[in-house]
């Protein structure tokens, strides 16, 4: 058996924590044979629910589980981190404008940016989901800046897996015989799911998904709108966000940031755009589909992008410029 790593979940007394630690600590993201210390964060006032998340991943009796460590003190958090998955962030409680839930978000995202510049492991990969999930990421990225800007994710997987999940339900395939969908942009409901690139296994047979769907209204109308509004009909169904299937695409993301993904076959990510890909503004955290190997992202490049799909992309690219805008005005005076 090789070191432990150190993983930190933030906001781990929370609903996708408590999906989401289970899956990690047995060896589903990080590999059968890696032993790891987890390293828990939340606020103040959550250490005494987080006690109880504390217990119950000790009574789950894990082998590869070294250590877990239950701090709101970021120094402890974030000390020697290999990897640091920030899922706390304020949540929009009603009647809030964006703009001060932006504000909210940026003196958390500056401040475990600042910590990760500190603390962290200079190889640290991170990934975001508390949101604004991109325009988080942005802000940990730039105020963390000892660290590789390619060393910052945000979660678009579960939209991805949403995306993947509509076409496998309409087909009647499995999820698994769909691969190649796209989110661009990000997530919130300017996202674009493309499917344009995406391919399924019928009868043994790749085919694209548009030849087998074979109803471009559909894809160009409901599918976009279902997965771009998925996240709300969860809640209006469950009186709660998702939890389940959002634990279940951190660890997809993860694992593949960690292990690399299969030979032909891309997944969608946030990650920092350097204005060479897709027309994307440079510096924006932007959702694009990707390949890993080596613990590296790569932007899949050259795909061809039709009329319908440049508006849309430019559309989310004009929403992630604006929340960087009001996100720097919070930076450059926080
Ligand atoms: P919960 O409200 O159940 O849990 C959030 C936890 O974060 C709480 O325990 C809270 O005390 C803690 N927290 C708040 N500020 C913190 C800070 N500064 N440091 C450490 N912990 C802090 O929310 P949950 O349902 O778990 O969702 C967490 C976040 O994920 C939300 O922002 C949510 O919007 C976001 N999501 C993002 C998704 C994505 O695809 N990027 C999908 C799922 C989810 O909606």
């Amino acid at each position: 058996m090789c070191d432990p790593i150190n993983v930190l979940v933030t906001g781990a007394a929370g609903q996708i924590a408590y999906s989401l630690l289970y899956g990690i600590a047995k060896g589903d993201v990080f590999g059968k044979d890696q032993p790891l210390v987890l390293k828990l964060l939340d606020i103040t006032p959550m250490m005494g629910v987080l006690q109880g998340v504390v217990m119950e991943l000790q009574d789950c009796a894990l082998p590869l589980l070294k250590e877990v460590i239950a701090t709101d003190k970021e120094e402890v958090a974030f000390k020697d981190l290999d990897v640091a998955i920030l899922v706390g962030s304020m949540p929009r409680r009603e009647g809030m404008e964006r703009k001060d839930l932006l504000k909210a978000n940026v003196k958390i995202f500056k401040s475990q940016g600042a910590a990760l510049d500190k603390y962290a492991k200079k190889t640290v990969k991170v990934v975001v989901v508390g949101n604004p999930a991109n325009t988080n990421c942005l802000t940990a990225l730039l105020s963390a800046p000892s660290i590789p800007k390619e060393n910052f994710t945000c979660l678009t997987r579960l939209d991805h897996n949403r995306a993947k999940a509509q076409i496998a339900l309409r087909l009647k395939v499995t999820s698994d015989d769909v691969k190649n969908v796209i989110i661009w942009g990000n997530h919130s409901s300017t996202q674009y799911p493309d499917v344009s690139h995406a391919v399924v296994k019928l009868q043994g047979k790749e085919v694209c998904v548009s030849e087998a769907v074979k109803d471009d209204n559909w894809l160009k109308g409901d599918f976009i709108s279902t997965v771009q509004q998925r996240g709300a009909a969860v809640i209006a169904a469950r009186k709660l966000s998702s939890a389940m299937s959002a634990a279940k695409a951190i660890c997809d993301h993860t694992r593949d940031l960690w292990s690399g993904t299969p030979e032909g076959e891309y997944v969608s990510m946030g990650v920092y755009s350097g204005g060479n890909s897709y027309g994307v503004p440079d510096g924006l955290l932007y959702s694009f589909p990707v390949t890993i190997q080596n613990k590296t992202w790569k932007i899949v490049e050259g795909l061809k992008i039709d009329d319908f799909s440049r508006g849309k992309m430019d559309a989310t690219a004009k929403e992630l410029q604006e929340e960087k805008d009001m996100a720097s005005e919070f930076l450059s005076s926080e």
